[in-house]
C-alpha cells in the first residue's frame, strides 16, 4: 500500500484549460504515486477515454490508477481499484463486481463508517476534510482528533483529504497516517512537476 503515499485527486476544471494528460504526466514524473480519476462533469463515454488515457500514463512511471465511483469504468480500462463515498455503491457490493485482485477505498468520517467499510472489505480509507477546501463545496471538516481515532480504529491505510498543504502535512506527519490525497494544492501550481518534488520529499 505504499502506492498510497502521496495520492493526486484529478479536477480538470482546476487546471483551467492546461492540458489535462500532460499536467498530470508532470505530477508522476514529480513523483506522484496513485492517480485518482475523479470528474464530477462527465459523460461515461469522455470519463472511459480519460480512465483509458491515465492508465497508460500512470503505467508508465509504475503508479496506480483509482477511479472515483465508477466500477465499470475502472473494470474497462484495467485500473488497480475504485474508491467510493458513503452514498455511493457500498464496498461490499463493489467487492463483488470488482473481485479480489482490485483495491477498494472508501470515505470515511467517523470511527463507525471507518469500521463498517472496513468490515465490508476496503482496502483503504479516505478521510476528511481535515482541512476547510473550496475543491468541494459538501466538504464537512473533522478535527485532528477524529483523524487519530479514526487511525486507531482500524488497521488498514488511513488516506488524509482536504484542505491539504505542504505546511499542514509537516502538521499531520505526527498521526502517522499512510498517504495524503490532494487536489488543488498540487492542481493550481503553475509548475506542477516541481511542486510534486517537494511533495514527495514532505511525505516519505
Ligand atoms: N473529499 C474530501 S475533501 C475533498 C474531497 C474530494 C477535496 C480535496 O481537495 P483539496 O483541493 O486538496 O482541498
Ligand atoms: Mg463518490
Amino acid at each position: 500500500m505504499d502506492k498510497l503515499r502521496l495520492y493526486l485527486v484529478t479536477d480538470s476544471e482546476i487546471l483551467k484549460g492546461r492540458d489535462f494528460y500532460e499536467e498530470i504526466e508532470n505530477a508522476l514524473k514529480g513523483g506522484v504515486t496513485t492517480v485518482q480519476l475523479r470528474e464530477k462533469n462527465c459523460d461515461g463515454r469522455e470519463f472511459l477515454e480519460k480512465a483509458i488515457k491515465l492508465r497508460e500514463i500512470t503505467r508508465k512511471y509504475g503508479a496506480w490508477l483509482i477511479i472515483n465511483d465508477r466500477v465499470d469504468i475502472a473494470l474497462l480500462c484495467d485500473a488497480d481499484g475504485v474508491h467510493v463515498g458513503q452514498s455511493d455503491i457500498p464496498a461490499m457490493e463493489v467487492r463483488k463486481i470488482l473481485g479480489n485482485d482490485r483495491i477498494i477505498g472508501v470515505s470515511a468520517r467517523t470511527i463507525e463508517e471507518a469500521k463498517e467499510a472496513k468490515l465490508q472489505g476496503a482496502d483503504y480509507l479516505g478521510v476528511g476534510a481535515i482541512f476547510p477546501t473550496n475543491t468541494k463545496v459538501d466538504a464537512k471538516t473533522i478535527t485532528m482528533e477524529q483523524l487519530k481515532a479514526i487511525k486507531e480504529s482500524v488497521n488498514i491505510p488511513v488516506i488524509a483529504i482536504g484542505g491539504l498543504t505542504l505546511g499542514r502535512v509537516r502538521l499531520l506527519k505526527q498521526y502517522g497516517i499512510d498517504g495524503y490525497a490532494v487536489i488543488s494544492a498540487i492542481l493550481k501550481k503553475e509548475d506542477i512537476y516541481e511542486e510534486c518534488v517537494k511533495w514527495s520529499n514532505m511525505v516519505r
